[in-house]
């Protein structure tokens, strides 16, 4: 049977176990929409091709296989290249297809022509082009294994993509992890720990010896790790899990000098802690839960902290998925929510991807509440994405943290360089509810705590996407 390039493509896709393909549309690429329809797959078509990777992203993440995301050469490969790094720093596995100008015009001043492959590169765990219909499902295939990693990048060329070729399905080869044992230090340890990137976090199973998980720029300082800097300090054997001693753990400063650092690559058969471990994995699990008691205590105002106690209760549901992206307000929500999954923008400490993630997280879980916190900078990165979860029917709940502020900047100037030279960072106190109701959601506009609850609770009986727009206080991020 001879099939284009681009039924190829979509049918080893298909055949993989992909369904849903994160997109935006554009010349290139176009071939692929018209094949994805008799391969079947589901293409959800986005505003702008940073929502499509981080879409893809969150999907991978979330365990559904690799996350597909599809976007047009030149400027929308461009477009999507930012987001590659927040799926590149948390190990994401997603590919990136970006279609590409035609191989028989390149060099010659193509439309949109573009280094694309090159451009990539750093970005992703690999990344090549496409060279034609034939070797095309290998090529996709490969991208898929790969992908286990990282976020890798395939271009494929716009006559790769319509050339006619013989096709036979690929085989489908499965994967094994090869589990090791751990380092056998650790089980002589008298204060063991170990510490995983955010790859090795999602792959290590759950054990009793506890797995702590490095995916915040703060490192060691992550609020959501509560105090463990302070234990970390006094570890003796710290072995670390697919994870560089990078400036998470202050290049190794984290640790005492007379600590042991051991690598392994993950997954590893972790040994069952030994009596006498069992009273240090207890502080261990104390320090990570610390939180401050005046958090439970607070009341009356907008204050983060206050904000949080009510939208937990949104996630104490089963499967309940919690996103969190940045500024001060994300810092507060990673620190003091709780959720059985939980996706946060990670290691890049990029901000941004909140909205595309709570998308993607309820393709993936349309049954589970999903809800997703971010400041009000934060929002104006893909505020156009409420329209795609509008068309799409994928009903989050997102929070806004409003300060009229880029307040994560604006304390820096106050630490850095005074309240006198603080400026260039407010913004207005935008009724972003109004905004997303327009839009077709649900919106909700909070000035008083005492409207939370019900704003909340009118967002999540909607059942349309919604945002709730919390005029909060101006705080900085937690320090313990
Ligand atoms: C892509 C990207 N651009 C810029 C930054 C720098 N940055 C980090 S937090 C922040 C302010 C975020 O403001 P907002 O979302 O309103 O949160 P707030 O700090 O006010 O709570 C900025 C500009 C970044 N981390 N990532
Ligand atoms: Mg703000």
């Amino acid at each position: 049977m001879k099939l284009r390039g681009a039924d190829v493509l979509a049918r080893t896709l298909a055949d993989a176990g992909v369904r849903n393909v994160f997109t935006l549309s554009g010349n290139h690429v176009m071939p692929v929409f018209d094949a994805a329809l008799d391969a079947r797959l589901n293409l959800i078509h986005v505003r702008h091709e940073a929502a499509a990777v981080h879409m893809a992203d969150a999907w991978g993440r979330l365990g559904g296989g690799p996350g597909i995301a599809l976007v047009t050469g030149g400027p929308g490969h461009a477009n999507a290249l930012g987001a590659l790094y927040t799926a590149l720093a948390a190990e994401s596995p997603m590919v990136l297809i970006s279609g590409h100008a035609p191989l028989n015009e390149l060099g010659k001043g193509a439309f949109q022509e573009m280094p694309q492959a090159a451009l990539a590169r750093p970005l992703t765990v690999a990344s090549w082009t496409a060279k034609s219909a034939h070797t095309l499902g290998r090529d996709v295939m490969r991208a898929l294994r790969e992908a286990r990693q990282g976020p890798v990048h395939l271009s494929v060329p716009n006559d790769v993509l319509d050339a006619l070729t013989a096709w036979k399905a690929p085989r489908l080869e499965p994967h094994v992890a090869n589990m090791r044992k751990a380092p056998s230090a650790l089980g002589k340890a008298k204060r063991p720990l170990v510490i995983a990137g955010p790859g090795a976090m999602r792959r290590q199973p759950k054990t009793e010896f506890p797995v702590i998980g490095m995916e915040s720029p703060r490192g060691v300082n992550d609020p959501s790790l509560g105090k463990l800097a302070q234990v970390l300090a006094t570890a003796d054997v710290v072995l670390l899990l697919g994870k560089p001693l990078d400036f998470t753990l202050k290049f190794g400063k984290a640790f005492s000098k007379g600590c042991r650092v051991l690598r392994a690559q993950d997954p590893v058969l972790l040994p069952a802690p030994s009596a006498a471990q069992r009273p240090w994995l207890e502080e261990v699990r104390a320090a990570l839960a610390y939180r401050p008691a005046e958090w439970k205590s607070m009341d009356g105002s907008l204050h983060p902290a206050v904000v949080c106690r009510e939208v937990q209760k949104l996630l104490d549901a089963p499967g309940a998925v919690l996103v969190a992206d940045g500024g001060e307000f994300g810092q507060w929500a990673q620190a003091c929510l709780q959720a059985p999954r939980r996706v946060i923008n990670g290691v890049a400490g990029s901000i941004g991807s909140a909205l595309p993630f709570a998308a993607a997280a309820k393709v993936r879980y349309p049954d589970a509440p999903v809800v997703a916190l971010l400041g009000d900078g934060t929002l104006g990165f893909h505020l156009s994405e409420i329209d795609t979860a509008v068309r799409y029917g994928l009903p989050y709940i997102a929070v806004v943290g409003n300060d009229a502020c880029w307040n994560a900047e604006y304390q820096i100037q106050l630490r850095a360089y005074g309240a006198d030279r603080a400026h260039g960072l407010d913004l207005l106190p935008t009724r972003y509810g109004a905004v997303a109701a327009a839009m077709g959601a649900h919106g909700e506009d909070v000035h008083e705590i005492q409207e939370l609850p019900a704003a909340l609770k009118r967002a999540a009986a909607s059942k349309k996407p919604a945002l709730v727009n919390v005029m909060i206080e101006r705080t900085a991020a937690p320090r313990y």
